[in-house]
């Protein structure tokens, strides 16, 4: 029933249309709501028209009016003019239709439901000349940065990268590595123990065991990862840090191959100009052990305040593996030799970065991270 025909019938009496009995009520009644929808969705359809507002006042006139609603003729005509006996039936049916219409044709709920049906279509044929939505895309972390270039440089050299389980046993941790019971390292004010006989790592160094048990000799890896000590976090020492360490463990590996590859990656990771220089120093796991210091990037090795006018920066230790070592590993060290580093991967980025507090790393800060 198109909307023209249903404004001449609400003004017709139930006789006048035929209707004598309930089946023709409820029809009469569904087809007057059905006409009505129809009609309000053509006008929600036109919500994006500016005279939009008006139209809504319109409809809902034409379907409210007090007096010349629809409503309010098909209560006169239809519900006060039917007799008795459909009385009950038309009344239902018109109770119905006026909670209806007074739901749905009233003005906010056909603004509201225009308002979603533009979000809707917005969201449906998206208006591509407005802006799109920025999602900040974030970057690589500094650290996360700089480990992957220390891993190129070795990946380049033909080592492959190995990694292992954050949380220890003092065996790999401490034990494997010919680090003794009475050694201060042990002590829980250096260690985070889970209980006696797991640690927090406190460096990656049970991965090169693992591995050595895993692949054997020849073995040339690096391992990056989180390590963990009992530190108070002040501007160069975190509880949570990240480690690189090397091994290479294989036949006639020397104290020499070790200054070579490390004088490499010196050259690679802070330029063609730094020189490298070997200092003696201890660890449990290496004998002989260095230290190794590269020329100041600042001064060329002239000397100023970042290396305190010595013109080197010590960067990172390293040694010939311990030949108990190797055997904990289940390598034997009259076959095979082998040589091994750590460093610092925060100490490497602040160096590169020129960062002077390593608690920026940690501190979600978006200021320092958005400079990535
Ligand atoms: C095995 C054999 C030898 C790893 C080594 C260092 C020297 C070293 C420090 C660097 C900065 C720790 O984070 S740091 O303070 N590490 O100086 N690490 S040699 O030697 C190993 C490891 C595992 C099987």
């Amino acid at each position: 029933m198109t909307l023209e025909e249903l404004k001449k019938k609400v003004d017709l009496t139930l006789a006048d249309l035929g209707v004598h009995d309930e089946a023709g009520v409820n029809a009469l009644f569904s087809e007057a709501r059905e006409t009505m929808n129809q009609e309000r969705q053509k006008l929600v359809s036109h919500s994006n028209d500016p005279e939009f507002p008006g139209l809504v006042k319109e409809f809902r006139n034409l379907c409210l009016a007090r007096k010349r609603g629809l409503v309010a003729r098909i209560d006169e005509n239809w519900l006060k003019t039917a007799p008795s006996e459909l009385r009950p039936v038309v009344g239902r049916a018109f109770n119905n239709l006026r909670v209806q219409a007074e739901h749905l044709y009233a003005e906010e709920s056909l603004v509201r439901l225009a308002q979603k049906l533009r979000e809707v279509e917005a969201k449906e044929r998206p208006d591509l000349t407005l802006p799109g939505y920025r999602r900040p895309l974030g970057s690589i972390h500094p650290i996360t940065r700089v480990q992957r270039e220390i891993e190129d440089i070795f990946l380049g050299l033909g080592f492959a990268i190995e990694t292992g389980p954050e949380v220890e046993t003092v065996y790999y941790n401490f034990d494997a590595l010919n680090i003794p019971e009475s050694h201060p390292s042990r002590d829980d004010w250096d260690t985070l123990y889970i209980d006696s006989q797991t640690v927090l790592r406190t460096h990656t160094s049970p991965v090169q065991i693992r591995a050595m048990e895993k692949y054997g000799a020849p073995l040339y890896i690096v391992i990056p990862g989180k390590c963990y000590r009992n530190d108070k976090p002040d501007a160069s020492h975190s509880p949570m840090f990240h480690q690189m360490e090397g091994l290479a463990v294989d036949v006639d590996i020397t104290f020499a191959d070790l200054k070579g590859t490390l004088d490499f990656f010196a050259k690679k990771f802070f330029g063609e100009t730094a020189r490298t220089s070997f200092r003696p120093s201890f660890f449990p796991f290496t004998e002989p052990s260095g230290e190794v210091y590269v020329s100041c990037a600042i001064c060329d090795g002239q000397g100023c305040s970042v290396c305190k006018q010595s013109g080197w920066i010590e960067v990172m230790g390293c040694g010939m593996v311990h030949p108990q070592v190797l055997r904990n590993g289940g390598i034997d060290p009259d076959r095979y030799s082998g040589w091994a580093f750590g460093l610092g991967i925060d100490r490497f980025a602040m160096m590169k970065y020129g960062i002077d507090d390593i608690q920026l790393f940690f501190q979600s800060d978006l200021r320092f991270l958005r400079q990535f």
